[in-house]
């Protein structure tokens, strides 16, 4: 990779930390440009006609080319390293758990922190406030799974945060804290919030 690299972000979005932990892991450089989510900035006319149409962060930058979905630009930056598998059925494994985080995980632990800690419960519509439940139980299920049995960058971003929106409580799942504590101490290892 040695064309710039641009990620369009807004720094307490997991699916933004994700880039930057592969990134940090693998010491690739980055540069950041922030977005507030809170204020729409990521739904100009401007952002969604040169950024991304589907108006949201992040974005990963290459050269003059635009990437969005924080997986896809996981993979990117991971690609010809030892964070994908040599082997094909390896390769397939991992995007299956890519697959699993977008499908069961974010939709439900993500969505609900967010709701919780940035929209307020207060905040709420009453067809949001209907699905904290559902959610809420579609994500205790996921967390289940990957207590089971685990799992990567993109399944660590919103898994390490989880507890945020006050429905979960990662003591429930031991092999999960554990494996939080492991990625935390690997080399290169950088916070949500740096
Ligand atoms: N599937 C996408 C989800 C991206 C997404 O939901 N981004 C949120 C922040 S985490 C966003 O930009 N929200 C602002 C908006 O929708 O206006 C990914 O994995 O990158």
């Amino acid at each position: 990779v040695n064309e710039v690299m641009i990620l369009h972000e807004y720094t307490a979005s997991g699916n933004c930390f994700k880039i930057r932990l592969t990134a940090a892991l693998l010491g690739l450089p980055i540069e950041r440009r922030q977005y507030d989510i809170m204020k729409g900035e990521t739904r100009t006319a401007e952002f969604l006609d040169n950024i991304n149409s589907n108006g949201r962060i992040p974005v990963l930058q290459v050269g003059d080319r635009f990437l969005p979905e924080s997986n896809a630009a996981c993979w990117y930056l991971a690609e010809s390293s030892a964070l994908i598998p040599a082997d094909r059925f390896g390769r397939a494994d991992m995007l299956r758990w890519m697959f699993f985080e977008q499908y069961n995980h974010e939709p439900n632990v993500a969505t609900l922190r967010f709701w919780m800690g940035w929209v307020g419960e207060d905040n709420l519509s009453d067809a949001q406030r209907a699905l904290v439940p559902v959610k809420q139980a579609a994500g205790h299920e996921a967390l289940m799974i990957m207590n089971r049995q685990l799992a990567d960058i993109a399944l660590y971003a919103y898994t390490h945060v989880a507890e945020d929106s006050g429905l979960f409580a990662l003591a429930d799942y031991q092999a999960v804290q554990a494996w939080i504590q492991r990625v935390a101490a690997l080399p290169g290892y950088v916070p949500l919030d740096s």
